[in-house]
């Protein structure tokens, strides 16, 4: 079956509607379709720069609008990057991401990045980075120095976004992205939920994914972490099975993509993440912390992986 990038909203809202184990199960048999089930691709976080970032965004720690607490860190010196991109791999990553609390990078800032890129890729890794808004010049030379993904979050519904971020707005996002797929990186996009939006809202960020001119290669799926301080702080708790039938529903419409179950996953006992990776779910954040906040202990994971027969390798697209 082709990729269809003409999903109404509709018809998203309907996969939605469906009793959660025929949409579980409609899921799981597209996902045996492109991709061996038992692999899971794994990456592996480090924040190079931290905090004091002068965007708005409601959920997050690293605003400069809201007192978390959180150490402000420079950006990172190069070998400080390069022992943390060997220790990834010693433990077992195959892709190493790297984040950036700026609302765009300046061009002195892309040079460093280069660098960046330069010795994750000399590991024989895949590198990942997200550092905000970028130009297509900035994109460019990202993608020559061997950027091989660009993450940039579409975070959720275009009528949501509004109540979330204030210093930027959709169609920006939307450009960076295009700047990164005309570039000729890969792009990881995805969303948050969790926020207090609504299912409508839920079904408007995959709407927006789904129907990009080509679908993301990799689909982040957050769930909040409440952090102290954050406007999102005392956010409701979205139903577990709400965050499976996002998964699964992902899944559906952008069969070919990697669906990372991302933040979140210290909230998630194991049989939640067990009916996450049935629903389609193919890759996961490993090492004990995100960019600020916490993760599940890497044996944690080791233990969940072996429990569960999961192999922790590249997820291999066909
Ligand atoms: N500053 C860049 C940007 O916003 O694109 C890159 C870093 S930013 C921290 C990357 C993504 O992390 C955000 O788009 C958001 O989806 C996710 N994120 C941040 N805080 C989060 C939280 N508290 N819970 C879940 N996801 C979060
Ligand atoms: C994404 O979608 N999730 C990751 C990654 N992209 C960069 C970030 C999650 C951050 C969670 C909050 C924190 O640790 O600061
Ligand atoms: Fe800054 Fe990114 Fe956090 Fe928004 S999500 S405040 S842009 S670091």
């Amino acid at each position: 079956m082709s990729v269809r990038t003409d999903w109404s909203r509709e018809e998203i809202a309907a996969l939605y509607d469906l009793p959660l184990l025929e949409l579980v199960f409609r899921a799981a048999s597209v996902h045996r379709q492109h991709f061996d089930p038992q692999a899971v691709q794994i990456s592996t976080l480090l924040s190079i720069k931290t905090g004091a970032c002068p965007e708005d965004c409601a959920y997050c720690p690293q605003s400069a609008h809201f007192k978390t607490g959180l150490e402000v860190e420079r950006l990172l010196a190069l070998n400080e990057v390069r022992s943390s991109a060997s220790a990834a791999k010693a433990a077992g990553a195959t892709r190493f991401c790297m984040g950036a609390a700026w609302r765009a990078p300046r061009d002195k800032d892309v040079d460093r990045l280069v660098d960046m890129v330069g010795v994750v890729r000399e590991l024989g890794m895949e590198t990942c980075l997200t550092a905000g808004m970028l130009k297509p010049e900035q994109a460019q030379r990202l993608r020559a120095a061997g950027l091989d993904y660009y993450n940039h979050n579409l975070d959720t519904s275009p009528e949501y976004y509004p109540e979330i971020i204030g210093t930027r707005c959709y169609q920006d996002r939307l450009d960076t992205l295009q700047a990164v797929r005309e570039a000729g990186l890969n792009v990881c996009s995805g969303g948050i939920v969790g926020m207090n939006e609504t299912r409508s809202d839920r079904v408007g960020l995959i709407h927006a994914l789904a129907t990009l001119p080509a679908h993301p290669e990799s689909v982040p799926i957050n769930r909040l972490v409440k952090v102290a301080g954050t406007p999102l702080q005392d956010a409701a708790e979205l139903d577990d099975f709400e965050f499976v039938r996002t998964i699964a529903v992902a899944r559906v419409c952008m069969p070919h993509s990697v669906v990372r179950l991302s933040a979140g996953r210290e909230s998630m006992d194991a049989s939640l993440q067990a009916l996450c990776f049935l629903a389609g779910a193919n890759s996961i954040f490993y090492g004990e912390k995100l960019l600020t906040t916490g993760n599940p202990e890497v044996q944690a994971d080791r233990d969940l992986f072996a429990r569960l027969g999961l192999k922790g390798l590249g997820a291999c697209a066909s």
